[in-house]
């Protein structure tokens, strides 16, 4: 069918303004989330200088540090990185549902997309895995999920060519 609107992001990072949020805690696995991330961004065309990083105790902690950046650090889209390891605490429910919880809430609060790179895995290894071992990096694909939505959101409040047309 013809006619209809369509919105796609781009990976094009040119021109965008990304913050990242990272966790101390586990930082064997979180620091290589965070090179992935750095990686993707820089793949995607985004300058060091346009990426603000920033570190806090634990993932707990993110969503509060990545609401903070996305209302004041002038930033098109936060990537979330965080490592719970069920093993290690009897409070991953907790420790791993706020988490999700609150970086889901960034976008409602602040209207900057928020992308969750926050493993939750049975074990440390579990974990490498998915920060650039065998399954991939998890934290690369968060920052190419905050590229698309930077854009998607950006097309969303453009106004339509024939809405521009009418209002000169
Ligand atoms: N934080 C994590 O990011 N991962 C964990 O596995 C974890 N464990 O196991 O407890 C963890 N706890 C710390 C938590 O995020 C807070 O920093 C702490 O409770 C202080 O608020």
């Amino acid at each position: 069918m013809n006619g209809h609107r369509e919105i796609k992001g781009t990976l094009d990072g040119t021109g965008l303004r990304i913050g990242v949020v990272v966790s101390r805690f586990n930082d064997l696995v979180t620091s290589r989330l965070l090179a992935g991330a750095l990686d993707a961004l820089e793949r995607h065309g985004l300058v060091a200088e346009r990426i603000t990083v920033v570190w806090v105790p634990g993932s707990f902690e993110i969503a509060a540090a990545a609401r903070d950046l996305a209302e004041h650090g002038g930033v098109d889209a936060v990537v979330c990185l965080g490592c719970v390891v069920r093993g290690e605490t009897p409070h991953f429910d907790y420790v791993a549902g706020e988490a999700a919880r609150g970086v889901a809430a960034v976008h409602g609060a602040t209207g900057v997309p928020a992308t969750l790179g926050v493993l939750t895995t049975e074990t440390v290894e579990q974990a490498l895995d998915r920060a650039g071992g065998k399954h991939g990096n998890k934290g690369a694909d968060a920052a190419v999920a905050a590229l698309e939505m930077a854009s998607v959101l950006q097309q969303l409040r453009r106004p339509r060519r024939a809405e521009r047309d009418e209002t000169g």
